[in-house]
C-alpha cells in the first residue's frame, strides 16, 4: 500500500546552487522525494539567473503550463497519470525529434549569404542570376563531408561539399558541388555501390568517416575511372585547413541557353577570396582529437567575428565544336577541363554573412537537387549528372518526410510560386478556391502556365538505345597522371604517403597490389614509391588499360602549395603565456598579427588567464590541455624564466611547441621559453624567429616550412 506523505512544498530537483560541487542533481533530487514526497513548485526557482521578459509556456496546443518540472501523479508516490497530455505531448514530440540523416554528405555546416554578380553573361544565357550585374541573390551554402554520419568529425581525409542555394527571382538554383572538380564513376548506376563501399563496411560498423578500409580500396581497385579522382582525394585537397580556404566545382559541364536558345558549355568554380590553404596529415588527425567541430566552429566564429568568407565565381565557356576538340570527353565526370585550355573567368561573389538561426530547422533541413535550376541554364548529357536530376529529389521524400519539403522555409523560393499540386503530409498553405486542376474555366487567379517558362535545349542525339559506355570515357588514366605531375615535390610526397597510409589499413593483400598496379599507369615513380612504402618486394603487374595514358601539359592551378595566398587574413595565431611572460612581447605580437588580419587567441595553463610581467592579469581564451597547436596556422611562445622551466616539465605545453615545429608552423619564441623548446626538439630555421621581431614572426607566419617536413617526418 502506498505510503501516505504529507503535501508539502519541498525543493525542486536541481535546484542546488551552482557551486555546490559534485553535488547537482542527484542529491538535491533524492533528498526532495524521499523526504517530503510532493513536489509542486512551478520551476520559477531554477530560472532565477535568466532575466528577460519571457512568454508564458505553453502546449503544441497553446495550453498555459504552469509546471514544467513534475509529471502528474496519483499520489505524491503513486504512479503518473497517462491522462498527463503534457508530458504525453512533450515526450512524444521529443520521440520523433530526429529525422533520417543524409546517405551521403551527413555531417553539413552551412552559413547564409549573398551572390553578387560582376560581370554579365548575357552574350550566352537569359539566366537574370548570370546577367544582372550588382543585384544581390540571397543564398544558403551547406559544406559537407561525405562519408561520415552527421555527428563525425570535420577533419577526417574526405572530399567535401560544397552545396550552394541561389534564390533567384525566376526560382532555386541549386549548385551542387564538391571542393574536387572530378568524380569517382562516371555513371550514376554505380553511385550505391560507391557509397556502399565507402562508408562503414556493413558487418563490423566502421570505419566511421574514412576511406582507409578494403571495401573501399576493392572497389575502386576494380574500377579503374576512379584513378583521377583517387589522385585528388589523396592529396592535400581532401585535409582543406578551413571551409574557409576550399574551391568549389559544380564538376559536370552545364548549358548556358540564350534567347535564342543557343548553347555554350559552362563549368562553374568557386575560388576562395582567403586563397586555398591546406593541413598535414599528421595535423588532420590531431585535430580530430583536439576539436571534432574544428571546421563548423571555425566558420561560426568568423561569421560572428564580422570575418565574412568570400568565394569567386567563375566559369569556364565552351562551345560544343571546341569541346569536340579536346583531347578528352568533357561529358565524362572523372575529367576536367584544364584552365590553361580553357582559362576561368571571374564572374561574381558569394559572401556567407549570416550563421542560421536553428541549426535543424536550417542546415540539416535544407534539400539541395542539381535538377533545381532556372531558365537560361540546362543540363548535359554527363551521365552522372542524369542519374543525380532524379536522386535528390527521391531522398528527401525519405529524408524529410513527403512532398511538401520545398514548403520549409529554407527551401521555399524567395519568388513567388504557384501550381497545382496539392495536400501531401506537413501541407502548409491552405490554397484557396474550387479549382486544382488545369485547364480551367472557374477561376481567374488559379495559375497557368505562361510561355517562355523554362525552355528545354533541343539536342539531337544519334546512335542505337543501349546499356552502353562510351568509348571517349575510355582513358582512365592520362588526367589522373596530369594531376600527380603537376604538383610539387611536397605536394607528390604527401600524395605517395596518403596512398601508403590508406593502403596499410588494407587488410587484403591482393587489393592492395592492384591498386599499386594500377599506380603504374598514371606514374611509375610514384608506383614504385608506394610499394617500397607497403613494403612490397617487386612492382605488382600493371592491368590491362583500355587505353594507354597520354602525357598532357602540366597544370600549376592544380597546386595548392604555391597558390597560398601570403597573408594571414583568416588564420589563427596562439599566444601561449604563463605567469612572468614579458607583457610587451605579447602585445606586440598580437598588435602585428591583428594588424595582418589575424585572429589571435591566448593561450595558458589556466583559463583565468596568467599575470604578466605588468603585473596585470592576462585572461587565456584556450586552457593549454585543450588548446593544443593544432588549432592555430602559427604560434608564439612568451615566457619568463621560471615558467619556461616550469613548462618544459609539462607534456601538453611540450606537444604545443613540437606539434607546431612538426606542422611546419612558425614559432616565435623569447629566451624564457628556450628550455620548453629544447623539451619540444624544436630545431632552427626560418620558420623559428625571435619573439621580438614581430615583423619577421608575421612573414613566417604567412606560410609554412616546406624545407622542414623532410627532416621530421618520412615520407613515401
Ligand atoms: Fe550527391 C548529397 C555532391 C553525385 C546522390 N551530393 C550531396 C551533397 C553534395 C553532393 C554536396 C550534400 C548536399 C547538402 O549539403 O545537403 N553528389 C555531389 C557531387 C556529385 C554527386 C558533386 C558528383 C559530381 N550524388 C551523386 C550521385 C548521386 C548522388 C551520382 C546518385 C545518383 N547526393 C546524393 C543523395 C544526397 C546527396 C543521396 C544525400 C542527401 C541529399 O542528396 O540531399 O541524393
Amino acid at each position: 500500500m502506498a505510503r501516505k506523505t504529507p503535501a508539502t512544498k519541498s525543493p525542486q530537483p536541481n535546484t542546488s546552487k551552482a557551486g555546490s560541487k559534485g553535488k547537482r542533481g542527484e542529491s538535491t533530487a533524492s533528498s526532495s522525494v524521499g523526504k517530503s514526497g510532493e513536489t509542486r513548485g512551478n520551476g520559477d526557482e531554477l530560472h532565477q539567473h535568466a532575466g528577460g521578459k519571457h512568454p508564458v509556456l505553453t502546449t503544441n496546443q497553446g495550453i498555459p503550463v504552469a509546471d514544467n518540472q513534475n509529471s502528474l501523479k496519483a499520489a505524491p508516490r503513486g504512479p503518473t497519470l497517462l491522462e498527463d497530455f503534457i508530458l504525453r505531448e512533450k515526450i512524444t514530440h521529443f520521440d520523433h525529434e530526429r529525422i533520417p540523416e543524409r546517405i551521403v554528405h551527413a555531417r553539413g555546416t552551412a552559413a547564409h549569404g549573398t551572390f553578387k554578380l560582376s560581370k554579365s553573361l548575357s552574350k550566352y544565357t537569359t539566366a537574370k542570376i548570370l546577367t544582372e550585374t550588382g543585384t544581390e541573390t540571397p543564398v544558403f551554402c551547406r559544406f559537407s563531408t561525405v562519408a561520415g554520419g552527421a555527428g563525425s568529425v570535420d577533419t577526417p581525409r574526405d572530399v567535401r561539399g560544397f552545396a550552394v542555394k541561389f534564390y533567384t527571382q525566376e526560382g532555386n538554383w541549386d549548385l551542387v558541388g564538391n571542393n574536387i572538380p572530378v568524380f569517382f564513376i562516371q555513371d550514376a548506376m554505380k553511385f550505391p555501390d560507391l557509397v556502399h563501399s565507402v562508408k562503414m563496411e556493413p558487418d563490423r560498423g566502421y570505419p566511421q568517416a574514412g576511406s582507409a578500409h578494403d571495401t573501399f580500396w576493392d572497389f575502386v581497385s576494380l574500377m579503374p575511372e576512379a584513378m583521377h579522382m583517387i589522385m585528388w582525394a589523396m592529396s592535400d585537397r581532401t585535409l582543406p585547413r578551413s571551409l574557409r580556404t576550399m574551391e568549389g566545382f559544380g564538376v559536370h559541364s552545364f548549358r548556358l541557353l540564350d534567347a535564342k536558345g543557343k548553347s555554350t558549355f559552362v563549368k562553374f568554380h568557386w575560388r576562395p577570396v582567403l586563397g586555398i590553404q591546406s593541413t598535414v596529415w599528421d595535423e588532420a588527425l590531431k585535430l580530430q582529437a583536439a576539436d571534432n567541430d574544428f571546421h563548423r566552429r571555425d566558420l561560426f566564429e568568423a561569421i560572428e567575428a564580422g570575418n565574412f568568407p568570400a568565394w569567386d565565381l567563375a566559369v569556364q565557356l565552351f562551345t560544343e565544336e571546341e569541346a569536340d576538340a579536346f583531347p578528352f570527353d568533357h561529358l565524362d565526370p572523372t575529367k576536367l577541363v584544364p584552365e590553361e585550355l580553357v582559362p576561368l573567368q571571374v564572374i561574381g561573389r558569394m559572401t556567407l554573412d549570416r550563421w542560421p538561426d536553428n541549426f535543424f530547422a536550417e542546415t540539416e533541413q535544407v534539400a539541395y537537387c542539381p535538377a533545381n535550376i532556372v531558365p537560361g541554364i540546362d543540363f548535359s548529357n554527363d551521365p552522372l549528372l542524369q542519374g543525380r536530376l532524379f536522386s535528390y529529389l527521391d531522398t528527401q521524400l525519405s529524408r524529410l518526410g513527403g512532398p511538401n519539403f520545398h514548403q520549409i522555409p529554407v527551401n521555399a523560393p524567395k519568388c513567388p510560386f504557384a501550381n497545382l499540386q496539392r495536400d501531401g503530409h506537413m501541407q502548409m498553405h491552405a490554397q484557396k478556391g474550387r479549382v486544382n486542376y488545369e485547364p480551367s474555366s472557374l477561376q481567374g487567379d488559379s495559375p497557368r502556365a505562361t510561355p517562355p517558362g523554362y525552355r528545354h535545349h533541343a539536342t539531337v542525339d544519334d546512335g542505337a538505345k543501349g546499356r552502353v559506355r562510351p568509348e571517349s570515357f575510355a582513358d582512365h588514366y592520362s588526367q589522373a597522371r596530369l594531376f600527380f605531375r603537376s604538383q610539387g615535390k611536397p605536394e607528390q610526397a604527401h600524395m605517395a604517403s596518403a596512398l601508403v597510409f590508406e593502403l596499410s589499413k588494407v587488410g587484403t593483400a591482393h587489393v592492395r597490389e592492384a591498386i599499386v598496379g594500377h599506380l603504374r599507369h598514371v606514374d611509375e615513380s610514384l608506383a614504385q614509391r608506394v610499394a617500397d612504402g607497403l613494403g612490397l618486394d617487386a612492382l605488382p603487374p600493371a592491368p590491362p588499360a583500355q587505353v594507354e595514358a597520354r602525357d598532357m601539359k602540366p597544370s600549376p592551378a592544380l597546386r595548392i602549395i604555391d597558390r597560398m595566398k601570403d597573408t594571414l587574413e583568416g588564420r589563427a595565431i596562439g599566444i601561449l603565456v604563463d605567469d612572468g611572460s614579458d607583457a610587451a612581447t605579447v602585445k606586440a605580437i598580437r598588435k602585428a598579427a591583428e594588424s595582418a588580419g589575424a585572429m589571435v587567441k591566448i593561450v595558458a595553463p589556466k583559463l583565468g588567464g596568467a599575470r604578466l610581467s605588468d603585473g596585470k592579469r592576462l585572461a587565456a581564451d584556450g586552457q593549454l590541455a585543450g588548446t593544443p597547436s593544432v588549432v592555430f596556422d602559427a604560434v608564439a611562445v612568451v615566457l619568463g624564466d621560471e615558467a619556461g622551466k616550469k613548462l618544459a616539465k609539462d607534456s601538453a605545453a611540450v606537444d604545443f611547441v613540437a606539434f607546431a615545429w612538426a606542422h611546419l608552423k612558425a614559432i616565435a619564441h623569447d629566451a624564457g621559453a628556450a628550455p620548453l623548446l629544447k623539451a619540444g626538439n624544436v630545431g632552427k630555421d626560418a620558420g623559428i624567429v625571435e619573439a621580438g621581431d614581430a615583423k619577421a614572426f608575421i612573414a613566417a607566419a604567412k606560410t609554412r616550412q616546406w624545407a622542414r617536413e623532410p627532416k621530421l617526418r618520412m615520407l613515401a
